[in-house]
């Protein structure tokens, strides 16, 4: 069983990935547990203030370090109960380091991750400093809090824990086509309004289907995203594929 601990001032959002899909399969089948900590429920002052005005002045609010901070704390010590022997403090941050396959697979290797949703401006840097192991981000965008960003990447650790229904594909991704861009998808009907249907995946060639579809992905990583393919790294049978696909991609045009 792995271990989730979300702190959030929006406990309710986290509940699009316990109630839906294959994350909520893997939740009825005890794959995981998901717990939220509400900062304001270990506040001390009558209006349950998670948050005050920036130093140095300007718009917006940040949130203060100690509600922040006693909740890590419940958060670690219900993972330490449970058995995790050393739960890591995660925090969803535009600052963070990119979320890749790789940062999902080393966290992957954690018993149980506690994650930092902020919200407002953003969080008093001296918590950061104090307890936050990891910060992790998304993309190069602004969402309005951490909860969504949390979530994104609760549904990449789900999604490879064995048992759960992708960790074939999940595996199947690290050994083969690690760091491609998929291959094509098709489905009945096989005339479309006049669209068919790449003749050779109706063929019943297994061999020339698999040969396709890698030749598929390397050429559209290539096309799309040039960035993710080091044609060094490629064996002599990709290199081939790919070469395959550009003369093929030249000859239509
Ligand atoms: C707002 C903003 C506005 C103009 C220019 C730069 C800016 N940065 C931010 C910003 O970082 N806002 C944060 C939004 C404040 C804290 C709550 N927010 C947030 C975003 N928490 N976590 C994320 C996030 C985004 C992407 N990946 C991981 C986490």
């Amino acid at each position: 069983m792995k271990h989730f601990d979300v702190i959030t001032i929006f406990p309710e959002m986290l509940q699009a990935v316990t109630h839906h899909g294959i994350t909520r399969r893997a939740l009825e089948d005890g794959l995981f547990g998901l717990k939220t900590w509400d900062p304001r429920d270990f506040t001390v002052d009558a209006y349950r203030r998670v948050d005050d005005r920036p130093y140095g002045g300007g718009p917006g609010m940040v949130m203060m370090a100690e509600p922040l901070l006693a909740s890590i704390e419940a958060a670690r010590q219900r993972q330490r109960e449970a058995g995790v022997a050393r739960p890591k403090v995660v925090l969803m941050s535009p600052q963070g380091e990119r979320l890749t396959e790789r940062a999902v697979r080393e966290l992957s290797a954690e018993e149980g991750v506690v994650i930092v949703a902020g919200r407002y401006e953003g969080i008093d840097e001296r918590l950061v400093e104090k307890c936050v192991d990891r910060e992790i981000s998304i993309g190069d965008y602004v969402t309005s809090g951490g909860e969504l960003p949390a979530m994104v990447l609760i549904d990449c650790l789900v999604r490879r824990l064995p048992g759960s229904l992708n960790d074939a594909r999940s595996a199947c991704e690290d050994s083969f086509s690690a760091g491609l861009l998929d291959w094509p998808h098709y489905t009945r009907p096989e005339d479309w309004r006049g669209a068919a249907v790449p003749e050779v995946l109706v063929s019943g060639n297994h061999a020339a289907i698999a040969r396709w579809r890698r030749k598929q992905a390397l050429g559209r990583t290539w096309e799309r995203r040039p960035d993710l393919v080091d044609e060094a790294a490629l064996s002599k049978e990709d290199l081939k594929l790919l070469q395959e696909y550009r003369s093929e991609r030249a000859k239509s045009k």
